[in-house]
């Protein structure tokens, strides 16, 4: 936890006022003014609004150009050229990205610009900040014509103070958004899921006092069912109001404690007779936080989570995880951000008689977090280093590190969250290793009290053996990996010859198994793409499955069939990835039953023991 204050500190003070800062959380919590609803949006390939004809960023001048379309310039009188004007451009709704909402832009990977116009009456003495909860990939950021900071990273929330440029009528708000993809970046160019460019989730204005609560950690002290503990970190301290009260009035707990100088509070509370969080109880408590007068609230669960030799124990005792992977989709073929689309998917997975769920392949939005927080789902959250990124590359780890440390950051009060994992599917190399280690020692420096681990690849061998020979798996607390019997290779009337081994005596879990099929076509279970074959392969996976040792879970690969680029097979997945137990427009696949069967049977076996 140091690392990640220190981290935070580090932000603020290298780059002052305006630039990238120290993430507030809480903010479904605080006061707040939303910015969502309809922007307006210009396509931008060239980048026309942000480099003049030689090519300089407007951005860099000392004093813009009109041209830059960060001024939202409009012509004073009918002689003057002005080539753009972003209040006669078309419309968008904002959260939403532009594949789904723009038919000529859906495969559009460039620059486009939106804006946003508000009035604001900010009392003498107090603070606003816009957050933005995420923006896919890149995002240059101006309010009123100065420029806020540059953001990368299409999954993670970031902030920007902007007190002294706000004004109490016509603000502007404008961000140029780039979805290209690049080698460098995190993810890679090549991925196995639609690149949605735009705003995809809440642009928000928080309203402060001069010093405020930022940030806080209150969860159980790793391996201790009988104490709470964490930080309280303001933001501009007080030297004179530096006192700070913790309430939970279910748990009789009213702590009183002080910051220091830096602002912070490191804190443990005893507390007896909690309700412990769990999928059968998600109990979450309402705790409150004050500080020189202002009260912050939140509702948090406590829960142990640990590992002991091949065993996963929630709360002490061993848990067996029923799950699913879930990537973030809406019912429109777009990204997912409501609380109504949290619901849909995880409603889902509940009928699929599911307590987990793996939210693959980024960090997903924080309604989905809080929506299985409250439905007692317990999750995998993960950063998109997936496949190759450029593991030798020092910008690279920095832009994978923030994105954790963002993710971290939002949602460590979340009792949900169980496992937090570094990586999918990335190819073994010494590179490769010493990149994820780091991340492993990243993450335990900032929240020591999950799980780590990361979806591997395996290896086969001729004896009929699949194995896990990753030495990465040396750092992690779960061995996870990802096989596709009967889809990329092997026999599926051999599933049951299969044996899988590996050299950890860890709890493992098969993070990804599966098929496609298109809903509503049928055939033999031998014929690729019908629902039968699908069928077929969920059960003969699942008996190789059954004799894994170690095994504490899965999570097979997918709920909902999904957009994909690479699926291109014309009539049966026309640019969706059909491995879905439901179809994109809502439908059970046969394999769906034959999984909650299992996961029904599995629930009963857990019971009894
Ligand atoms: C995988 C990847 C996942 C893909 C899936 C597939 O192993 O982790 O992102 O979508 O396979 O369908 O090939």
């Amino acid at each position: 936890m140091k690392k990640l204050l220190t981290a935070i500190l580090l932000t603020t003070s290298i780059f002052g006022f305006a630039q990238n800062q120290s993430l507030i959380s809480n903010v479904p919590n605080r006061n707040t003014t939303s910015l969502n609803g309809v922007w307006n949006y210009i396509v931008d390939p060239y980048e026309t609004g942000y480099y003049s004809f030689h090519h300089d960023e407007y951005d860099k001048q000392a004093k813009p150009s009109n041209a830059a379309y960060f001024n939202n310039y409009h012509a004073v009188n009918k002689q003057e050229l002005v080539e753009y004007d972003f209040d006669k451009s078309p419309k968008i709704n904002i959260p939403g990205d532009w594949t789904s909402q723009v038919p000529e832009l859906k495969y559009y990977e460039g620059n486009v610009w939106f804006k946003k116009s508000f009035d604001y009456n900010l009392k003498a003495g107090k603070r606003l900040f816009v957050y933005l909860g995420a923006i896919n990939y890149k995002a240059d950021v101006y309010l009123n014509g100065k420029k806020l900071g540059t953001h990368i990273g299409g999954f993670t929330p970031f902030n920007y103070e902007v007190t002294s440029i706000a004004k109490a009528k016509d603000n502007y708000l404008v961000i140029k958004v780039d979805n290209t993809r690049h080698k460098e970046d995190v993810p890679t160019i090549n991925t196995d899921w639609w690149n949605y460019g735009g705003i995809t989730r809440d642009v928000t204005l928080i309203e402060e006092e001069a010093s405020f609560v930022e940030d806080y950690n209150i969860q159980l002290k790793k391996n201790n069912a009988t104490l709470i503990s964490g930080f309280v970190k303001i933001n501009n301290p007080n030297v004179s109001q530096n006192a700070v009260t913790i309430t939970i009035p279910e748990l009789k707990i009213n702590y009183k404690g002080k910051v220091g100088a830096d602002g912070i509070l490191n804190f443990e509370i005893p507390a007896k007779k909690i309700s412990y969080w769990s999928p059968e109880n998600p109990k979450l408590y309402d705790v409150t936080l004050e500080y020189n007068g202002q009260k912050l609230k939140d509702n948090i669960g406590f829960r142990t989570i640990e590992t002991k030799e091949d065993q996963i124990l929630l709360n002490g005792k061993p848990i067996f995880l029923r799950g699913i992977s879930i990537h973030e989709e809406n019912a429109k073929g777009g990204r997912a951000n409501s609380e109504e689309d949290a619901l849909r998917l995880l409603n889902w997975a509940k009928e699929l008689g599911c307590n987990y769920v793996r939210l693959a392949h980024y960090p997903h939005n924080e309604n989905i977090i809080r929506t299985a927080d409250k439905m007692g789902l317990m999750v995998w959250e993960e950063i998109p280093v997936y496949w190759t990124v450029e593991f030798t590359r020092q910008a690279t780890y920095q832009n994978a590190e923030d994105q954790l440390t963002a993710a971290v950051t939002r949602d460590k009060n979340r009792a949900c969250i169980i496992i937090w994992s570094m990586a999918n599917e990335t190819p073994i190399s010494d590179p490769r290793y010493a990149f994820i280690k780091k991340l492993v020692d990243h993450t335990k420096s900032l929240d020591n009290t999950r799980l780590i681990s990361a979806a591997l690849l395996t290896q086969s061998d001729s004896a009929g053996f699949g194995t896990i020979n990753d030495a990465i798996g040396d750092y992690l607390d779960i061995i996870s990996f990802n096989q596709y019997l009967g889809w990329y290779g092997g026999k599926l009337e051999d599933a049951e010859k299969i044996f899988w081994k590996t050299k950890y005596n860890k709890p493992v879990i098969v993070s990804e198994f599966g098929g496609d099929a298109k809903q509503g076509l049928h055939g033999e279970k031998n014929e690729r793409w019908t629902e039968e074959y699908q069928e077929y392969l969920y059960i003969q996976n699942l008996k190789m499955i059954e004799k894994i040792p170690h095994l504490s879970g899965l999570s097979p690969w997918i709920l909902v069939d999904f957009r994909s680029p690479r699926r291109l097979l014309p009539g049966i997945q026309d640019e969706y990835n059909r491995k879905g137990l439901i179809s994109n427009d809502g439908n059970k696949k046969k394999a769906f039953y034959i999984m909650q069967n299992w996961y029904s049977k599995k629930e009963k076996e857990q019971n009894q023991n």
